[in-house]
């Protein structure tokens, strides 16, 4: 259904409007008051300002540290890693990418069997972005030629077709450069 967000322009020009109208609806919204609605000083003294100033700053450090601590997990380098060290037999694939298009030695997986995607790219620089059915990213990797494949362990929980894409801008036809995986049923 979202389909069209990568694939025309109107998708790419929806979601810039997304972010576009909210930051002009506050913007004008603060210029009208100031200008038309209050035009006095604003009667805020400067002990106000440093209180709200070190409240801010609490609350960045505070959010920052929660976001950071909570979602360390599901970071595809720490899996990873934590998978390759737990001894687990993952299934090795080869991923070759090229404008505009992915090589990959298996297109097929089952829930539960964790599988390490060994890519690289043979151009220039690329993505291998992995999408759940529900259209949310599970991992993506950034593919620079030259450089020796990157790997990365990831166990698929849900059967359905996932779609590839590419999330760095690698050219004319980078809009289209994608591809699909079916992850089946555990078959054991
Ligand atoms: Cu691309």
């Amino acid at each position: 259904m979202l389909e069209f967000i990568y694939q025309s322009g109107w998708g790419a020009f929806t979601v810039l409007l997304l972010f576009q109208i909210p930051f002009l609806l506050v913007f004008l919204t603060i210029v009208f008051r100031k200008a038309y609605v209050n035009s006095e000083p604003s009667g805020i003294t400067d002990a106000d300002v440093g209180k709200w100033r070190g409240r801010w700053l609490t609350l960045v450090v505070a959010l920052f540290l929660i976001i950071n601590l909570a979602s360390i997990k599901f970071i595809p380098a720490v899996y990873t890693a934590r998978a390759a060290a737990g001894d687990v037999a993952a299934i090795d694939v080869t991923v070759e990418a090229q404008s505009w298009s992915y090589d990959m030695s298996a297109y097929e997986f089952e829930v539960g069997k964790p599988v390490r995607f060994n890519a690289k790219s043979l151009d220039t620089v690329h993505g291998f972005a992995v999408y759940h059915p529900d259209g949310d990213v599970l991992f993506t990797m950034m593919l620079v030629p030259g450089v020796s494949e990157s790997s990365l362990i990831y166990t698929f929980t849900e059967p359905g077709t996932y779609k590839v894409r590419c999330l760095e801008y690698c050219g004319m036809a980078h809009h289209d450069m994608s591809d699909e995986i079916t992850v089946t049923e555990a078959s054991s």
